[in-house]
């Protein structure tokens, strides 16, 4: 639904240019769905009704026209007029689809419709969201209600919302959707599986959403009744080619297969003693000509290997070269697991010869579920940003993903959604800026993250400037904020560790010797941090000299990142003036206090915003503030066991 535009002026000046959408006869069902869409956007926030009908366009009327344009690729569009009517043209019917869009949020954000010309591609050829749902309808580290697929009532009903969440990734960019968690179920491989992934693929499909599986690496085993699932065994490569044959039967445009193998209890190819690469090459020979991909994740991790930050790296690193030509290694942002802040991979630009998808972590399991208002694109942002420095300065982990600075024709991105079946998808309504800004920075990453939260909130909660004014800075600092009252200066891991939920800086029960947070932050009489330099894990080597350089000395490594990497003495001055505890215990305060401040914000904007969401937030808000609290003052106690030094006078003690 979308509300009118408040300024009639405005509206005039599009009703002008959208008398009508003019389409030519028997196009196919994207263009069709991209005409609907246009109408029913146009429709709402132009408050009359706008006829679709048979081309040409001209003068008044907007024209939606496929025309093969090389310089767009098969998905940009452009918008522009022609005859002295607008158009939107592009490759495909997807194309025009995604200007359909493009130019609803023109209309929607306020621009104006004279002399508009405008022409977009995206840089990133896979843009998908990863669901981590489940058969049984739960949703690994889901904080938003349950899955929206309901797989029990498939393929017969077909959900209204499958349809509406097609709408929304269209609007936003994306191009794909892996249905199902990455801790498979094999079941999603069966015959009667496939029927509900093809009734759900049927919806998508007019979206230009393609539908992908994760896949259960001993699915041989578990539903195909073989022995083995050795990558090597003939009888398994039978078995995956058949079931991909069967697959592409059923779903025509099936986009492929996401594996997790050998991590966190996963089966996978290392258990017949065979490398990832065996793993991902025999998936890719299944495919065959198949218009598919498979994405390999780098997640890996062992107990007792030395520091976890270090062994996806060593795992992967040295397959490079040696993956199959429709092979994607897909890697999470950090080396550890979506903490709030964390350096980059070091895989990235570390694998040349392999393209690399870049995960990002949407559903905030580390950043406070669907209670904590953080909007995530200043996180996404950084990482995207960073510079891998491996083929000198300006090799942004945006350049090594968009394929540009290895030369990759394949390029991908995914993002673990965070929507569940709650009435607003995302469980927090700040959780939609996170869809949002996703989807379209894996359009476009050169896109800068406060724009698209003012896009995001001048169409989602309020136009009205003094509001906007208010609520931008509250999701723009939001992210810094977070950090600030859980993990500062570059703490990580130190949560709750069955949750995920919550400080717990002490030692759990847990046995793993590096699952307790006291691996992480390593915490003594002496100081605080994980000294990953030569002295230490030396996990600094991994990166190429001009990125190490930024973090090896600790003199001169930005506090955000301090204490990833060294161990600092609690008396030590940090750059910023303070000591180390002065500068931690400041961090955690004014962390804490900022969520107050968050809150004034939620209140200026009150007057313009929908009575009952403005409820929502605020209350949760509440919770924000309370929770920052027990963060502030376990981890404050906790670590002062430690450093045996009072709070800096200027703190105030805990209320
Ligand atoms: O962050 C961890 C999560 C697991 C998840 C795993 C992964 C899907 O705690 O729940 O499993 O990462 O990314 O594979």
């Amino acid at each position: 639904k979308y509300d009118q535009l408040p300024e009639a002026g405005l509206r005039k000046e599009w009703q002008a240019q959208t008398n009508s959408i003019r389409i030519d006869q028997n196009v196919g069902p994207t263009l069709q769905t991209a005409a609907h869409e246009l109408q029913l956007g146009l429709q709402g926030l132009l408050g009359r009704p706008v006829p679709v009908g048979a081309a040409p366009g001209g003068k008044g009327h907007l024209r939606l026209r496929v025309a093969p344009d090389a310089a767009l690729g098969q998905e940009g569009y452009r918008i522009s007029y022609q005859n002295g009517g607008l158009e939107i043209t592009g490759s495909t019917e997807t194309a025009v689809l995604y200007g359909c869009f493009a130019l609803l949020r023109q209309v929607q954000t306020g621009q104006r419709p004279a002399g508009l010309r405008l022409s977009s591609q995206p840089r990133i050829r896979y843009r998908l969201l990863n669901h981590w749902d489940n058969p049984n309808g739960t949703v690994e580290r889901g904080y938003a209600g349950s899955s929206i697929w309901k797989w029990q009532e498939l393929p017969e009903v077909l959900d209204p919302r499958y349809q509406d969440y097609a709408r929304a990734n269209a609007s936003i960019g994306l191009n794909g959707v892996v249905l199902n968690n990455v801790n498979a179920s094999a079941r999603y491989l069966t015959p009667e599986y496939l029927r509900k992934v093809a009734a759900v693929a049927g919806v998508l499909r007019p979206y230009g959403q393609r539908v992908y599986l994760s896949v259960l690496w001993a699915a041989p085993k578990v539903i195909g009744g073989l022995k083995t699932s050795d990558p090597l065994e003939p009888q398994v490569q039978a078995w995956w080619k058949a079931r991909t044959d069967e697959i592409y039967k059923t779903i025509p445009d099936f986009g492929g297969f996401l594996v997790k193998a050998n991590s966190e209890g996963e089966p996978g190819p290392q258990d017949y003693s065979r490398t990832h690469a065996d793993g991902a090459n025999m998936l890719a020979r299944a495919l065959g000509q198949h218009d598919g991909i498979v994405m390999w994740r780098a997640f890996v991790y062992k107990a007792g290997s030395g520091d976890r930050f270090r062994q996806a790296y060593e795992e992967f690193q040295p397959l490079d070269g040696q993956f199959a030509d429709k092979v994607l290694v897909q890697v999470k942002n950090g080396p550890i697991d979506f903490q709030a802040r964390e350096p980059f991979h070091p895989l990235f630009g570390a694998m040349p010869r392999t393209p690399l998808v870049l995960e990002v972590q949407l559903t905030q399991e580390y950043l406070g579920f669907a209670t904590h208002a953080v909007y995530l694109g200043p996180l996404i942002k950084e990482c995207l940003e960073a510079d891998t420095h491996r083929q000198g300065p300006g090799s942004t982990v945006a350049k090594v993903v968009d394929g540009t600075l290895e030369k990759h024709s394949l390029s991908g991105i995914a993002g673990v959604a965070n929507i569940g079946s709650d009435r607003n998808w995302t469980g927090h309504p700040v959780g939609q800026a996170n869809w949002y800004a996703f989807g379209r920075l894996a359009w476009d990453h050169t896109l800068r993250s406060e724009d698209l939260a003012r896009e995001w909130t001048r169409m989602t909660l309020t136009r009205e400037p003094a509001a906007v004014a208010a609520i931008l800075p509250l999701l723009n600092q939001s992210r810094a904020i977070y950090v600030r009252y859980t993990t500062p200066l570059g703490l990580h891991h130190i949560m709750g560790q069955s949750l995920h939920y919550g400080p717990e800086p002490w030692l759990s029960q847990s046995a793993r010797p590096d699952w307790t947070s006291v691996y992480y932050h390593k915490a003594d009489a002496q100081g605080l941090g994980f000294d990953r330099t030569a002295t230490g894990s030396d996990a600094l080597a991994l990166y190429a000299p001009g990125a190490r350089h930024l973090w090896a000395n600790p003199a001169t490594c930005p506090p955000d990142y301090l204490l990833w990497f060294h161990h600092v003495g609690w008396g030590q001055p940090l750059s910023t003036g303070r000591t180390l505890w002065d500068e931690l215990t400041t961090r955690y305060y004014s962390g804490t206090d900022s969520v107050r401040w968050m809150q004034q914000q939620w209140e200026l904007a009150k007057p313009a915003l929908d009575p009952q969401l403005y409820a929502d937030v605020a209350a949760r808000l509440r919770v924000q503030h309370r929770e920052a609290q027990w963060w502030r003052d376990a981890c404050v106690l906790y670590f002062q066991e430690f450093a045996r030094r009072p709070l800096p006078p200027t703190l105030t003690p805990p209320a």
